[in-house]
């Protein structure tokens, strides 16, 4: 192969020492590559290839009824010190976890070929980016990769004979005796481990084919290990969305956003707005990657080049440009077959085709009483391909973050936006950013979970160090610029059960006076949470929305709040001492305002 770093060469040759592979394959990342890869595939039973005339060059995957998920728990953080990886993580000894990989990794590519994937999480050569290797013995996760992130020949030039690279080892954990017939979807259902080593940095995957377990540069390195590399270096790896937003005089500003599962984040990251003359343009969908410049502005990157999104829910209603991004070059995981060679999931139409075939490869049809599609389903599909993809997304140097964006689902209590006066203050609101569950996941409905930055399966540390981080960004050069942080909550309904904002596109309008507080125009006014919109400053032009929805949307439910502050404190509590007093401080100073609004 065509590279000279010695150290990638001798990982290489000591994981196909240990998992015995058939065969070592260097992927180039070129067409020709993707299609030969694509042709074996289809011919091992694994990829289903859709009618060309309807969705050209685009394929459809059937996983393993026991591999369809991210596995939560088995996700480990592997840190000397129990503390570092804090409550929210798995911790495990580094040195008995790698013990008892290794046990399992010896042989386990026996019969298949190991994939050497050099991979670029963001533009190739970006200041902002950094270098991946996976090894895996998937074809699926090849493929996959390839449109997720930057792969191949490339990426070893920019690596050179010494640069820096997170090792990523990938298995299915499935060898094929000699002459043994392989299976679609190979995986060892009862042994995964997803297991990540900050202090190396690297990954060590083993047992599931799926999504965020086994495409190592996703939820595993662009968050977990990344989210440590940037503590050491100064820097942010956030779980968040990145959006550019010009108003009708053509001025363009950029914000980022971190909400938890079902919160119609890949919908606003593809937001049409209903504003006239306003435009969204997306550079991501799910995750940002912030450093200063000289000038001291945060600039942003998407490290990934495509989604990974939940297919169920997504329609030419919900979300035309994410439809109108999957018609070519596409992989579809655990989605439904149509009989003419398409796709299909729930809600994609009003009605449900008569006969399809469904994620278990079984005859279905609307009265089978069963999903089509697996809930989990997935689209892989490249950015480059979204219609709305914002003309600077692959710009090396990033684009500048003018404001962040928390919030949650909240049918009561939160209004739908207000300002943190500080940045400080930013912080608090996304560590304790909360939303109530829905019927699309597992346990019950309504319950309230707190989601800190949207990062708490995400963050490869304590989640108290990583508050602290946080706080920090301000002192890490001499002339920050921090963006300025907002709450929204697109969910509030009445007490009858009404929803009170139209949402989708119509989010343009809080979008509007975020864009207004950036340029110092719009107009607010001080609150116990916070600066909320003042009566007016949100643009409800050309809407259908009664002026008590309005003013219900924008009051503070000062008991509301209050009574949330012990289930807040009941969150902050099981960090322990790891919580930063200063955020202790914001929350004690809270509830003495809203105290202090209830006497008034
Ligand atoms: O990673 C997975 O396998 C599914 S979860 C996921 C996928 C894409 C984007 N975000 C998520 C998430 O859980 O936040
Ligand atoms: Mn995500």
């Amino acid at each position: 192969m065509k590279t000279n770093n010695q150290r990638l060469l001798k990982w290489v040759a000591e994981v196909a020492e240990l998992c015995q592979p058939d065969q070592i394959y260097w992927c180039d990342g070129s067409a020709e590559e993707n299609e030969r890869l694509c042709a074996q595939a289809e011919a091992a039973g694994t990829f289903i290839r859709l009618d060309p005339a309807k969705r050209p060059n685009s394929f459809a995957v059937f996983s393993d009824p026991a591999d369809v998920a991210r596995v939560e728990d088995r996700t480990f953080v592997c840190t000397t010190d129990p503390r570092e990886a804090g409550p929210n993580n798995n911790w495990r000894d580094p040195v008995e976890m790698k013990d008892t990989l290794r046990k399992l990794y010896a042989g386990c590519m026996r019969g298949r070929t190991l994939y050497v994937i050099p991979f670029s999480m963001g533009p190739i050569g970006s200041p902002i980016a950094h270098i991946g290797v996976e090894l895996t013995d998937s074809i699926y996760v090849v493929v996959n990769m390839r449109i997720m992130t930057r792969i191949g020949a490339e990426v070893l030039a920019a690596l050179g004979d010494d640069g820096d690279f997170v090792e990523c080892l990938h298995s299915v954990g499935a060898p094929l005796a000699p002459g043994q017939k392989d299976v679609p979807w190979p995986c060892n259902a009862n042994n995964k481990y997803i297991s990540h080593f900050p202090e190396d940095p690297s990954i060590w995957s083993f047992g599931s084919g799926y999504g965020g377990n086994a495409l190592l540069g996703k939820k595993c390195f662009a968050l977990r290990i990344a989210s440590t590399m940037a503590r050491r270096q100064g820097w942010m790896a956030e779980h968040m969305l990145i959006l550019g937003l010009t108003n009708p005089a053509g001025k363009k500003i950029y914000v980022a956003a971190a909400f938890p599962s079902a919160c119609g984040k890949t919908n606003l990251a593809m937001l049409q707005p209903t504003l006239p003359g306003w435009k969204a343009e997306c550079v991501g969908d799910d995750i940002c990657w912030m450093k200063f410049d000289a000038n001291g502005q945060l600039r942003a990157i998407n490290p990934e080049a495509g989604f990974f999104g939940v297919a169920p829910g997504t329609s030419m209603k919900s979300n035309p440009n994410a439809m109108r991004t999957l018609y070519a070059n596409s992989i579809f995981t655990n989605c439904a077959l149509t009989p003419d060679g398409d796709v299909w999931w729930e809600d994609m139409t009003d009605t449900p085709p008569p006969k399809l075939t469904s994620w278990k490869r079984e005859e279905w049809t609307p009265q089978s009483g069963s999903k089509a599609a697996n809930p989990n389903a997935r689209y892989t599909t490249p950015a480059r391909q979204c219609p709305v993809i914002d003309p600077a997304w692959e710009d090396p140097a990033g684009v500048p973050i003018s404001a962040i964006l928390f919030g949650g689902r909240r049918p009561s209590t939160v209004p739908l936006c207000f300002e943190a006066p500080t940045w400080q203050y930013g912080t608090f609101l996304g560590s304790i950013q909360a939303s109530e569950t829905t019927a699309a996941q597992a346990g019950s409905v309504g319950v309230l979970r707190y989601d800190p930055m949207a990062m708490l399966p995400f963050c490869g540390y304590n989640m108290g160090d990583y508050f602290a981080h946080w706080l920090s960004m301000p002192g890490r050069v001499p002339n920050a610029k921090m963006p300025r942080v907002f709450y929204v909550n697109w969910f509030r309904k009445s007490d009858d059960g009404r929803w009170l904002w139209p949402g989708f596109g119509e989010n343009s309008r809080v979008l509007k006076w975020i864009f207004e507080r950036v340029e110092g125009r719009g107009q607010a006014m001080e609150s116990p949470l916070g600066l909320l919109p003042a009566p007016g400053a949100i643009d409800t032009t050309g809407l259908d929305i009664a002026a008590d929805d309005m003013a219900e949307l924008l009051e503070v439910d000062v008991a509301g709040w209050l009574k949330d502050i012990p289930a807040i404190r009941a969150h902050y509590a099981k960090f322990g001492d790891a919580i930063p007093a200063a955020l202790q401080q914001e929350l004690n100073d809270l509830e003495a305002r809203l105290k202090a609004a209830q006497t008034a």
